[in-house]
């Protein structure tokens, strides 16, 4: 019953650019730049755009009438095959546009998961691309039937077999959607029993998020010499990956590459990639990449940051990350007012050996001071202690030495058995 729109390669795409009048222009310009970028992503060809600033939404085509038609004669002239539009549709406005169009109708959300769809690899990627398309298609779903009697007005007596059947297809969906979520919940707590070995061998770790396209995966590559794939294309990453990186004045740590965000990223998509979420949620420390190159600098840090917001990760420690100051113009960097931060390039290696010293400030800001206890047997084992912790100060005891250590939580484990309560 598979209802997903699927972009098919060499689809030739009209975009629309809609916003309301009190929203910037340039504003609504960006997005679409972006929606086009998400179109190449899909595999299709923009072949037009246009774009409608209105002063409230039309209920039964979202665009204004007229706009309708000047796209109809678009796509009559140009041939093409599909429109996506940069906001949300309901069930019935894509129907009403499909009919008075007579092509394709897309809304960004679903473009998204397209995408998704297509980039999925992994068994749990799947499943969490299904959930993602399961959810979304719910609030559209219109019955054929209901929907011409509620072009009659509906209401008293016009319930009837239309409706049931509509019934009928969204339970078949809730029905799908548990199982769907059943299967997740399988595969995510597999992962949460990796996480949680981790934990207990107390690897500090790091976790690289950030706005798609800005270099997460080129950064894990360079840094761990990890092989991810790296592209210049939004969403190119879907599943995390975790790899270890060797820092010079810090103990051993991991660093999680995931998917990336973009604007008006689809709820369901969230929902749906709850558990690779949590690979960085319970990062100790965020790698918050920023693609310094790019004219809408400011507005990707935003949203990320009214991400991190929403996923509850503002008190987590974090670490900017300027990525590709090879092509940023040079005035760039004096407009960035976040610390801690580091301007890198993953392309050059620029900047690696500061970013890998935050990297290794930022765990041993994670010390604790601790007291540990030698007998007289094992004092020659504080020369040891002394090469892999700071030790603050040594006190004499009856029977041997007291020392009171900096420690992260990787050394605590390897000394625990010289820790005094
Ligand atoms: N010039 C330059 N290009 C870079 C740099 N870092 C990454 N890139 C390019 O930027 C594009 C995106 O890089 P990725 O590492 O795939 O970005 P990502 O953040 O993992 O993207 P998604 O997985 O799609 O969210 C690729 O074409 C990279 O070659 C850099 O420092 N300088
Ligand atoms: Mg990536």
């Amino acid at each position: 019953m598979s209802q997903h729109v699927r972009i098919n390669e060499k689809d030739k795409v009209i975009v629309v650019g809609v916003g309301l009048k009190s929203e910037p222009i340039s504003e609504i310009k960006e997005n679409l730049c972006e929606l086009e970028e998400l179109v190449m992503a899909a595999g299709g060809d923009v072949i037009g755009s246009t774009v409608q600033v209105l002063p409230q939404f039309n209920p039964s085509t979202l665009i204004g009438t007229g706009k309708v038609q000047e796209i109809k004669e678009m796509v009559e002239e140009s041939k093409c095959n599909l429109v996506v539009l940069d906001h949300q549709l309901s069930g019935i406005q894509t129907r009403n546009l499909q009919e008075s169009i007579g092509c394709k109708i897309l809304d960004r959300s679903q473009l998204i998961l397209d995408i998704f769809a297509q980039r999925a690899r992994t068994y749990e990627g799947k499943l969490q691309v299904e959930l993602a398309q399961l959810l979304d298609q719910m609030p559209r779903m219109i019955g054929a039937w209901n929907e011409s009697l509620s072009r009659l007005g509906g209401g008293i007596g016009t319930r009837g077999p239309g409706e049931s059947a509509l019934e009928n297809d969204r339970r078949r969906i809730r029905e799908k959607i548990s199982l769907v979520k059943k299967k997740l919940d399988e595969v995510s707590q597999h992962r949460a029993q990796h996480r949680q070995s981790r934990k207990r061998n107390e690897i500090p770790s790091f976790a690289l998020i950030g706005y798609t396209n800005s270099g997460k995966s080129s950064l894990l590559n360079r840094l761990t010499g990890a092989q991810v794939v790296a592209k210049n294309m939004v969403f190119a990453t879907l599943d995390p990956t975790t790899r270890k990186v060797f820092l010079d004045d810090g103990p051993p740590a991991v660093v999680t590459d995931t998917v990336g965000f973009i604007r008006k990223l689809p709820p369901q998509l969230i929902e749906a990639f709850k558990a690779t979420l949590e690979e960085s949620s319970e990062a100790d420390i965020l790698l918050h990449v920023v693609d310094l190159s790019s004219p809408n600098m400011e507005r990707q840090i935003e949203v990320i940051e009214s991400l991190m917001k929403e996923f509850k990760w503002e008190d987590k420690k974090i670490i900017h990350v300027f990525n590709k100051v090879d092509i940023a113009p040079v005035d760039r960097q004096f407009r960035v007012k976040h610390f801690p931060r580091v301007f890198v390039s993953a392309l050059t290696g620029q900047g690696f050996d500061q970013l890998k010293k935050l990297m290794s400030d930022s765990i041993n800001e994670m010390q604790t001071e601790v007291e540990l206890y030698f007998d007289r047997a094992n004092e020659y084992r504080i020369y040891d202690l002394s090469r892999e912790a700071k030790i603050n100060r040594k006190e004499p005891a009856t029977e041997g030495t007291i020392c009171f250590a900096m420690m992260t939580p990787t050394l605590l484990n390897k000394w625990r058995d010289f820790l005094v309560k």
